[in-house]
């Protein structure tokens, strides 16, 4: 038998154990040892009764996801757990940590289930593009019926020990304890009240009760308005349903052909990348894994605006200590209300409790003075887009902080480099570029500079884990990567619109990639005086950046959704870009101005301008070391700016059009227009010769 799984008797209970660090998936060598587990555990004649138990962190946290897409060796999964289920003996399964996927289909399997406290269930297949394929589909409304199976298996959200002992997944909750000893008591208790076998595939008073729901159809309707555009989703609630329509083993097979037209689509592919994307791009590479991070127990933040006060709110919501600080009284009053109205908002969603929200509130203290940020460990200065501004509030910070204190800009583009050379200590100065809305996004850019201590880079990459946020470690230019990227793709769009495409076109372009905004309402969202005061910068440092309809809006005051009117117009309340023929007029009048024939141009051109200037863009960053690795922009794009994760990131996506064919198209807008944006990368080029793409990097 393999060492992973191991068989040992206890009393009258036979104990099958797994331990496959670090989350007890589901390899072939665990498949086999269940297996061969198993069958010691049936021939052992002193056994009454099995218990199923891991070590480690957790119960099993799902199949091998590195497994996918490789020929599969037998046993497979469901015909290991049909075997649990079909077994002599009863079985219990106890569970800690979280049973996932997998995992919780494994402990489906089984009779009995006693779950400790602390411990989570959950199907999140569908967020890798998949649907439970080891009968999850077929056993878990066997337990609670339709309505809470369909919305478990299409969120694949975790629910917790309590809760699903309410749906009925477990039988029973512990409190604490060692999960092996709890797992004996409750197989003790199973024999000691002669508890019988009790295969959840005979189950069937759930699926008769809901046998003609309207859930499905309820289903399909809300995903057709959550998520139109993903494939597994729906493949999730037709698996379902099988299992009210269908006798269990004839739902086996339907979810089994469900699955496998999942695990063969692209959104698949690319869910599966983002999803260890997102994991690896915490292992900085020429950064020691053991480098000592500095300790953070109070931060300071310089600007109550939406960033700063977003930003406060991150750590103010894991128990951290905020000094926020302002100039003026009146600023720090605005900015403290938008907190607690953002708050009191979650509150009355739900998500938090209102003494929560006073909690939260009493650990943001207002300062009007730099002598409050003397014991801070970390500064964040988050004031608009000025080296000049910024380079006084670094030369006072390095004055006031104590020394170590980790100092830190939320800029967004300016050089980090130039920042911290107005300090004593460039060192400890480093980018921690939060994405808007702070309190929402999941990226956090952390920016190293070229003499930023490893251990300042080790601290902010901990601290991103610590608030929630997926750190990047990026090195600094203009823009950094996402921004960089971004105002690639921004020119482009405006080129585009100047040349006789309109803001909405280019838009539905990218909503129809999956964006879930495009070039020009996010533009309004974030506000058009920022990019305005961007350009003001560069021309003001000698850049010839032309003047553009975008500039005229700004210098109209129409910022954006903040002034109800930006590219486009807004309604009182709301947030839904409505395309204005006073735009329409302005960028008529524009192109006349400039002697520009307007044409019209091809949703094709639109996708191929606005996603290879990025591409050839992200190469570039790329050759220059910015970025290490291609997984590190795809990360940026899901959780900074929301490129749909079930494309895997703009790279991974690149890799999937064609590199070959992209590299032409750059040759060819670089030949009709000769913008510097379109030379090609030297990287692209060398990966088109070789025949490689970014993922062989
Ligand atoms: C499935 O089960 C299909 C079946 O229905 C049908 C089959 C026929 N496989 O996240 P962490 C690695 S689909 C392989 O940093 P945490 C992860 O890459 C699966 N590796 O820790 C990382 O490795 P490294 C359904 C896995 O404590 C390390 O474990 N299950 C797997 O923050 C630690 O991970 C899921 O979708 C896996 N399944 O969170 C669950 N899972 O150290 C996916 C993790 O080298 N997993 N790794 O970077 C999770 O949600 C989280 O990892 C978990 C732990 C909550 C378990």
């Amino acid at each position: 038998m393999s060492q992973v799984v191991t068989y040992e008797r206890q009393g009258q209970v036979g104990v099958i154990s797994v331990n496959y660090p670090p989350v007890n998936a589901l390899s072939h060598a665990v498949r086999s040892g269940l297996q061969d587990a198993l069958k010691k555990g049936e021939s052992d004649n002193d056994a009454r009764v099995l218990l199923l138990v891991c070590e480690g962190r957790t119960f099993v946290a799902g199949a091998d996801i590195r497994e996918f897409g490789k020929p599969m060796q037998e046993p497979g999964l469901p015909d290991v757990i049909g075997k649990f289920e079909s077994s002599t003996k009863t079985i219990v399964a106890a569970i800690h940590g979280t049973a996932l996927g997998g995992g919780l289909e494994l402990a489906l399997g089984c009779d009995y289930r006693v779950a400790l406290n602390s411990a989570k269930v959950g199907l999140p297949e569908v967020k890798l593009g998949l649907l439970p394929g080891a009968g999850g589909t077929q056993r878990l409304p066997r337990l609670t019926g339709a309505a809470k199976a369909l919305e478990m298996i299409t969120t694949g959200d975790f629910v917790d020990a309590v809760q699903a002992r309410e749906y009925g997944i477990v039988d029973a909750v512990e409190n604490g304890g060692d999960v092996k000893a709890v797992g004996l008591a409750y197989a003790e208790k199973v024999l000691g009240e002669s508890k019988p076998k009790r295969p959840v595939r005979s189950l069937t008073d759930k699926v008769e009760a809901d046998k003609n729901s309207s859930a499905f159809d309820e289903a399909r309707a809300a995903l057709r308005k959550r998520s139109p555009n993903l494939f597994a989703p729906f493949k999730c609630v037709d698996a379902v349903e099988a299992a009210f329509k269908l006798p269990f083993d004839e739902g086996m097979q339907r979810e089994r052909e469900l699955f496998m037209a999942c695990m063969e689509s692209p959104q698949r592919g690319g869910l599966v990348h983002a999803f260890f994307a997102e994991r690896e791009v915490s292992k900085v590479p020429g950064l020691d894994k053991n480098t000592p991070v500095r300790d953070v127990n109070k931060v300071g933040i310089i600007g109550a605006g939406t960033m700063g006060g977003g930003i406060a709110m991150n750590f103010a919501n894991v128990g951290i200590p905020v000094r926020l600080l302002e100039v003026k009284q009146e600023a720090i009053d605005r900015g403290l209300a938008v907190i607690r109205r953002n708050y009191e908002n979650s509150a009355k969603k739900g998500r938090i409790t209102t003494a929560q929200v006073e909690e939260r509130m009493a650990l943001i203290q207002p300062t009007l003075s730099y002598d409050d940020f003397a014991d801070v460990d970390l500064v964040i200065e988050a004031v608009f887009e000025d080296m000049g501004i910024k380079k006084q509030i670094f030369g006072t910070l390095d004055k006031v902080c104590k020394p170590g204190a980790i100092l830190a800009s939320n800029t967004s583009t300016l050089d980090i480099d130039e920042i911290a050379e107005s300090t004593s200590r460039p060192q400890d100065v480093v980018g921690m570029h939060f994405f808007s809305p702070a309190n929402v996004m999941k990226l956090l850019e952390n920016v190293r500079g070229a003499k930023t201590a490893d251990d300042v880079k080790a601290t902010v990459m901990t601290l991103a884990k610590r608030i929630k946020k997926v750190g990047v470690m990026v090195g600094n230019c203009h823009g950094f990567v996402g921004n960089r990227m971004l105002h690639q793709r921004g020119a482009e769009a405006v080129s585009l619109v100047n040349e006789g495409a309109s803001p909405q076109q280019v838009d539905k372009v990218l909503t129809d990639l999956g964006y879930p905004m495009g070039q020009f309402a996010m533009s309004d969202l974030a506000g058009l005086d920022v990019g305005y005061r961007i350009r003001q910068e560069r021309r003001k440092a000698g850049e010839n950046i032309p003047e553009s309809w975008t500039d005229k809006l700004a210098e109209q005051n129409r910022l954006g959704q903040k002034t109800q009117a930006g590219i486009y117009r807004y309604e009182e309340g709301s947030r839904k870009p409505i395309p204005d023929p006073e735009v329409d007029a302005l960028i008529a009048q524009y192109r006349q101005e400039q002697g520009i024939e307007s044409r019209a141009i091809s949703d094709q051109e639109i996708l191929e301008r606005c996603m290879y200037v990025m591409i050839n863009e992200g190469a570039k960053i790329l050759e220059e070391g910015i970025a290490t690795r291609s997984l590190e922009i795809d990360v940026i794009w899901i959780y900074g700016y929301g490129f749909p994760a079930y494309r895997g990131g703009p790279m991974f996506w690149a890799d999937q059009v064609g590199l070959g064919e992209i590299l032409a198209r750059v040759k060819e807008f670089h030949k009709k227009t000769g913008g510097k944006q379109w030379e090609p990368s030297a990287l692209l080029e060398r990966l088109v010769a070789e025949g490689k793409k970014f993922g062989d990097l």
